[in-house]
């Protein structure tokens, strides 16, 4: 999978709100009602990043996830580190964050 030029960054990120890029990778914090619901969403986080091999930072301070993501392999962002942002953002809405 190809890394993504400015543009097409620029691009993606559009389909992404609240994601915001760092250098080579994009991330959002999210907010739930406490810890358990905050590890119940990196629980489900984890699953996914196991099933496409393609797996996030994770920052966990009580009720507040933040999630980064790369591709390491292409040393910057792919359209993989969108689609699973989207899929993150999906999960997060869905777990009341
Ligand atoms: N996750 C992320 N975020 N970027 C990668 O390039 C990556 C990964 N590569 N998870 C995968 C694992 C690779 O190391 C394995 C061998 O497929």
């Amino acid at each position: 999978m190809p890394k993504l030029n400015s543009a097409a960054v620029r691009e993606a990120l559009q389909t992404v709100p609240g994601w915001k890029r760092r250098g080579g990778e994009i991330h959002r914090r999210f907010t739930f009602d406490d810890f358990a619901a905050a590890f119940a969403f990196v629980t489900q986080v984890a699953k996914h990043a196991q099933a496409k091999d393609h797996h996030p930072d994770v920052d966990i301070r009580y009720n507040q996830v933040t999630l980064a993501l790369s591709t390491h392999s292409e040393g910057g962002l792919t359209e993989k580190d969108f689609a699973s942002a989207r899929h993150y953002s999906t999960l997060a809405r869905r777990s009341g964050g």
